[in-house]
């Protein structure tokens, strides 16, 4: 019921993890493998291990949650060892997320990933908000059509690009007739909404210690324009783009409407992170409810078929 195409593969669900939550270590990739989830991504990757911000550094409220992690993980050689063990014995392939502190390292990662055995999905994180001192890169577009047009110089195995929100329609627009330069495999849209700021008025004081207290905002804050960035680029890019949907998925319900703007894969961050790996039978159990009260047996009949007012 479930079935997701995604490229080549065939997964049993839509459903994984956003890059971020439950992907840091062995144990908590491990335990993704285990879930309903159709399979999951890393960590964004850095060539070197890194501590990340001063904590706190995130912290959950009814609607959502507010982080600046500051791209703690664990360094590319660890992921990279995982998912060729990995590799060697599952055929269904995960998600590598790499991001960077520069251009320079960005490009000398995914050419170690070039080089190397692995055979899944690389996405590429343009759109990290909480590294003091290195913006967005995917609000800077020319820097965006540079960084890819070097990547696809060199690199041939299967790439999408997550990016961050946008607020406008001469940005969607602008954006997209970038990513319709290259031959990416998807584009995962939204990353955490940057800089909000949530605060304590008992304490009068800002929930989180990095960057005065600002910080990505996720969960059910964000979903109206995580859909409409789904939508957009579902009906602007090449359709051989495919889109993950990723921002507010709580419910059945919300996975059904990224759904309906036209995502194959969804990822889950903030509930994740609050529920633990059972958000995924969850979630399906939802999804389930829905679709057969709608008639629906498979994603495909309903998948990008939002409709408008006449
Ligand atoms: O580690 C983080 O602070 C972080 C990253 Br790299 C990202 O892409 N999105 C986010 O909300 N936090």
């Amino acid at each position: 019921m479930f079935e997701t195409f995604f490229k080549n593969y065939t997964f049993q669900s839509p459903l994984m993890n956003a890059s971020g939550v439950h992907c840091m270590t062995i144990e908590e990739l491990d335990e993704m493998a285990d879930s309903k989830a159709g399979t999951f991504v890393t960590k964004s990757v850095t060539r070197q291990k890194r501590q990340g911000n001063p904590e706190p550094r995130y912290y959950g409220t009814p609607l959502g949650s507010i982080n600046s992690m500051g791209l703690p993980n664990l360094g590319f050689d660890y992921y990279l060892d995982y998912v060729s063990k990995r590799q060697k014995t599952v055929s269904q392939p995960i998600f590598f997320s790499v991001a960077s502190m520069s251009m320079e390292e960005n490009i000398e990662t995914l050419k170690k990933l070039e080089d190397s055995d692995f055979q899944g999905f690389t996405e590429l994180n343009l759109s990290c908000p909480n590294v003091a001192g290195k913006p967005q890169v995917a609000y800077d577009f020319d820097l965006t059509e540079n960084i890819l047009t070097e990547v696809f110089s060199f690199f041939t195995k299967p790439l999408g690009v997550k990016l961050p929100p946008y607020f406008d329609i001469a940005h969607f627009d602008q954006m997209a007739t970038i990513l319709n330069q290259f031959p990416l495999a998807f584009v995962n849209s939204i990353n955490s909404v940057g800089n909000g700021l949530i605060i304590d008025p008992e304490k009068e004081q800002v929930v989180i210690k990095p960057k005065e207290g600002f910080g990505g905002i996720g969960g059910q804050y964000i979903k109206p324009v995580a859909l409409a960035n789904v939508r957009v680029f579902y009906t602007r890019l090449n359709p051989s783009i495919q889109i993950i949907g990723t921002g507010g998925i709580v419910s059945g319900q919300d996975a059904f409407e990224h759904l309906l703007c036209g995502a194959s894969m969804l990822q889950i961050g903030t509930q994740l992170y609050k529920e633990g790996t059972s958000v995924f039978a969850r979630i399906l159990a939802e999804l389930e409810v829905i679709m057969k009260a709608k008639g629906y047996t498979n994603i495909e009949q309903f998948r990008g078929k939002l409709k408008t007012i006449e």
